[in-house]
């Protein structure tokens, strides 16, 4: 059935041998904790971080930031999502075969390599805004369970002969996104549906690449974040609904 399905697909509670022993393991596996950790740190202390979206239990904040006059502002939110688990979160953000049902600012994606069931490596193509040039990326994404009930997706940008940056009609872009998800219930109860919260820090810093107007990239950056969280959370929420819950 689905449902078997589905289960057999979920984010494994370890690291997948495959992807141990694949050549990018040291560098997935350094990323992925640095970002982990990150992403759980809080928004208060010495960096500033100002809020700049506010809606329910979600909270966006950012820091302005230019690397060789692009700029590359760092986001950061939080949100509380009821009736879904970390590992539901992270397998819908991982999974490419639902990707197209959240993801709004795609083109095209390709899967560019299957490195194991817990790391995959992404070609993406995003739709072009005018007056910028169209803008692609290439990156590995992991997936894995951190601590107890914390699981985690991690995309970080990569290259690949086959893959090459600047050559047709798109500008290469970077990225580094983290999806650290934590679940908790009432203490001495069974998770379920009903009693389930999950905490979600999203992370995120996105290079343009290549020139882009200060001030549009600021406002798609204003616009698209809280529509990608709101819109994602509430998916998945639609699409766990009626499923066992996976723990
Ligand atoms: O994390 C998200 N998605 C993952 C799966 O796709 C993955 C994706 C990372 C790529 C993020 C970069 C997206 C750039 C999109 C540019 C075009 C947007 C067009 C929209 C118009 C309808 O990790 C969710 C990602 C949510 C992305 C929100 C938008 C972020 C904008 C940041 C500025 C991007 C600058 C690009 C240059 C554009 C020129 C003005």
């Amino acid at each position: 059935s689905v449902h078997t399905r589905d289960q057999v697909e979920l984010p494994p509670p370890a690291i997948d041998n495959r992807l141990t022993v694949h050549p990018l393991w040291s560098e997935i596996d350094r990323i992925s904790t640095e970002q982990i950790q990150a992403a759980f740190e809080g928004v208060g202390g010495e960096i500033g971080w100002q809020l700049f979206a506010e809606e329910g239990d979600m909270r966006m904040y950012r820091r302005e930031m230019e690397v060789d006059g692009m700029v590359t502002d760092p986001l950061k939110a939080m949100h509380k999502v009821r009736g879904v688990t970390a590992r539901e979160m992270c397998h819908y953000f991982f999974n490419p075969r639902y990707r197209y049902e959240w993801e709004t600012t795609l083109e095209t994606m390709t899967i560019v390599e299957e490195i194991s069931s817990d790391a995959l490596v992404f070609h993406q193509t995003f739709k072009r805004i005018w007056p910028a040039s169209q803008r692609d990326a290439l990156f590995w994404s992991h997936v894995r369970q951190s601590t107890d009930n914390t699981y985690a997706v991690t995309n970080h940008s990569t290259t690949n002969v086959d893959y090459p940056a600047n050559t047709s009609a798109c500008i290469r872009l970077f990225v580094t996104v983290c999806l650290a998800c934590r679940s908790s219930w009432p203490a001495g109860a069974t998770p379920t549906r009903e009693n389930i919260t999950t905490s979600i820090a999203y992370c995120s810093t996105v290079n343009p690449g290549g020139w882009a107007p200060a001030g549009v990239l600021r406002a798609v950056y204003k616009r698209e974040y809280p529509k990608f969280l709101k819109r994602f959370t509430n998916y998945v929420v639609e699409q766990c609904r009626d499923k066992p819950i996976a723990i």
